[in-house]
C-alpha cells in the first residue's frame, strides 16, 4: 500500500456537449457537434439531451459529494456563453455554470474548467472554424469572458482538450473534400496552439488569473514493433507528431526543430508567422494536462501526408500479445504506457507539473440482479494504470492530481450511447443514475488516499 500526497486531486471530468443536454434551450446556438449530428447521416444518437445535466445538475454534484471527488473537470459550452460571434453574454448560461461552480465549491469539491472541448460553435465553424486565423481571435474573446465571470472562483484552467483529435477532424473533412488532409491537420492544429498561447497571456494579465493553466494533449507512449532501423525511425517521428508537436510549444516555447524540417520536406506548408512564435515562446503552460488511455505500436511504413489517415494507421496497436486485454472501444489495456508516458514527461520536459485530466476505460456494462453493476473490468483497469502513476510519482514524476474519465456515461462522439465509460451508470430513457462498483471502489481509494 502506498500514499498520496495529502493534497493529491483526486477527480473525475466530462465535456459540455457530452453530458449537458440543453442544446436549444436557454439561448444556447450550436456548436460543430450539434451540427454532425443534426445536418448529416453519419450519426443515429445525438447530444440533444444526453445526460439532460444542464437541468440536474444539483444531483450530479451530489453524486459527486457522495463519491468524495475532491475536484471536478467540466467544459464550459462557448455557444452557451456566447451565441453570437460578437453578442452579449447569454446571462442564462451564465447563470447555469455560477451555479455549477458554486454549488461544487459548497461541496469542497474544485472546480476545473476546460474551454474548448471539441465544441466550436457554428458561427466559427460555418466559416472554417480552426482552419482560419480569425477563430483565436474569437476564442481569446471568449476565454476573457469566461475569466471575468469564473475567475474569481476557477483557479485550473484547461485551454484546449486533445488539439490533435480536433485536428484530425479538419484532416478528415479535407480528405472527403479532395483536399489537403495534411496541410489541414496542421494548420488548424498551428492556430490552436496560437491560440492556447494567446489565453495563457490573457490569463496572466487577468486580475483573476492567479490560478495555473495549461491544455490536455491526448498523449501516448509510443514503442517500435521490432528494433529494425526504419521502425525505430518511424516511431520518432510518430512521437514527434503525435506528442512532441503537441508539447513544445507549450512547454519549450517553440515546435520541435526536426517537425518543422519534415513538414517542410513534404512540402506542407502552413502559416506561422513570426508574431506566432513570439507569442508561443513567451507564454509557456504551468502544468500540462495529460489525456491517456492505451499506447502505440509503430510499424514500418511512414509517409506525413497521409499522417494518422483512419484513425490509428501510423498508430497502430497490435495484437501479437496474445495475452493483451482490450476496452469495449478495442483499446489496448497498457497500465505501463502510463508510467512510461509520466517518466517521459519528466525527463523531456524538465520535470513539469502534471494533472491526469483523463484516464478510463469503455466496457459493456452488466447488470445484475439486485441493481449492482459489477464493472470488475473497469475497477482492475484503473487500479492497474493508478498504480503505475502511482510508481512514477514515487520515481520523482510531479503529478499534483488525477481525472477519471468519466463521471457519468455519456454522448461518446462517434460512438454515441453505445460506448460506457462512467463510474456512474446512466439509463438513457428515464435518465436515472446509479454507481457502478467502480464508483463505490474509487471512492474508497479517494478515502484512503493509498493505492
Ligand atoms: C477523449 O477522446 C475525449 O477527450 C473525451 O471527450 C472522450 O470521451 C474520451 O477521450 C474517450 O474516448 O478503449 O477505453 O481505452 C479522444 C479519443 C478515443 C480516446 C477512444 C480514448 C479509447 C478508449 N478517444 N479511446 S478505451
Amino acid at each position: 500500500m502506498s500514499k498520496f500526497n495529502k493534497n493529491f486531486l483526486w477527480g473525475a471530468a466530462s465535456a459540455a456537449y457530452q453530458i449537458e443536454g440543453g442544446w436549444d434551450q436557454d439561448g444556447r446556438t450550436p456548436c460543430m457537434w450539434d451540427s454532425i449530428c443534426h445536418d448529416y447521416d453519419y450519426l443515429t444518437d445525438n447530444g440533444d439531451i444526453a445526460c439532460d445535466h444542464y437541468n440536474r445538475f444539483e444531483e450530479d454534484v451530489e453524486n459527486m459529494s457522495k463519491l468524495g471527488l475532491k475536484g471536478y473537470r467540466f467544459s464550459i459550452s462557448w455557444s452557451r456563453l456566447l451565441p453570437d460571434i460578437d453578442g452579449p453574454v447569454n446571462e442564462l448560461g451564465l447563470k447555469f455554470y455560477n451555479d455549477l461552480i458554486d454549488k461544487l465549491i459548497d461541496n469542497n469539491i474544485e472546480p476545473v474548467a476546460t474551454l474548448l472541448h471539441f465544441d466550436t460553435p457554428m458561427y466559427y465553424e460555418g466559416k472554417g472554424g480552426w482552419l482560419q486565423r480569425d477563430t483565436i481571435e474569437g476564442f481569446t474573446k471568449f476565454a476573457k469572458v469566461a475569466f471575468d465571470c469564473f475567475g474569481d472562483r476557477v483557479k485550473k484552467w484547461i485551454t484546449i482538450n486533445e488539439p490533435y483529435i480536433l485536428a484530425n477532424m479538419y484532416r478528415m473533412t479535407a480528405q472527403m473534400m479532395k483536399k489537403d488532409p495534411a496541410l489541414a491537420a496542421f494548420q488548424s492544429s498551428h492556430y490552436m496552439t496560437v491560440a492556447h498561447a494567446r489565453v495563457v497571456e490573457l490569463y496572466r494579465q487577468h486580475a483573476m488569473g492567479d490560478g495555473l493553466i495549461g491544455h490536455s494533449p491526448n498523449l501516448s507512449m509510443v514503442y517500435p514493433e521490432n528494433d529494425s532501423k526504419e521502425v525505430i525511425e518511424n516511431t520518432e517521428i510518430a512521437d514527434l507528431f503525435f506528442n512532441k508537436w503537441y508539447l513544445e510549444p507549450a512547454l519549450k516555447g517553440a515546435y520541435p526543430k526536426r517537425a518543422l524540417e519534415l513538414l517542410e520536406e513534404y512540402d506542407i506548408i502552413i502559416d506561422i508567422t513570426q508574431e506566432d512564435k513570439v507569442i508561443i515562446s513567451e507564454n509557456l503552460s504551468d502544468f500540462v494536462g495529460v489525456n491517456t488511455y492505451s499506447r502505440m505500436i509503430i510499424k514500418d511504413s511512414f509517409d506525413l501526408r497521409s499522417y494518422s489517415v483512419g484513425t490509428m494507421a501510423l498508430t497502430d496497436t497490435s495484437r501479437s500479445d496474445a495475452n493483451a486485454k482490450y476496452t469495449a472501444y478495442d483499446w489496448e489495456v497498457f497500465p505501463q504506457g502510463m508510467y512510461d508516458i509520466l517518466v517521459y514527461l519528466k525527463d523531456q520536459y524538465n520535470n513539469p507539473r502534471i494533472y491526469i485530466t483523463e484516464n478510463g476505460a469503455a466496457y459493456d456494462d452488466k447488470t445484475v440482479d439486485n441493481g449492482v453493476i459489477n464493472d470488475q473490468e473497469r475497477i482492475d483497469y484503473l487500479h492497474g494504470y493508478i498504480s503505475k502513476m502511482k510508481e512514477a510519482i514515487d520515481d520523482g514524476v510531479n503529478v499534483q492530481g488525477y481525472f477519471v474519465w468519466t463521471l457519468m456515461d455519456n454522448f461518446e462522439w462517434m460512438k454515441g450511447y453505445s460506448i460506457k465509460m462512467g463510474l456512474i451508470h446512466v439509463d438513457f430513457e428515464s435518465l436515472e443514475r446509479t454507481f457502478k462498483q467502480s464508483a463505490f471502489w474509487y471512492k474508497e481509494l479517494i478515502q484512503r488516499n493509498e493505492i
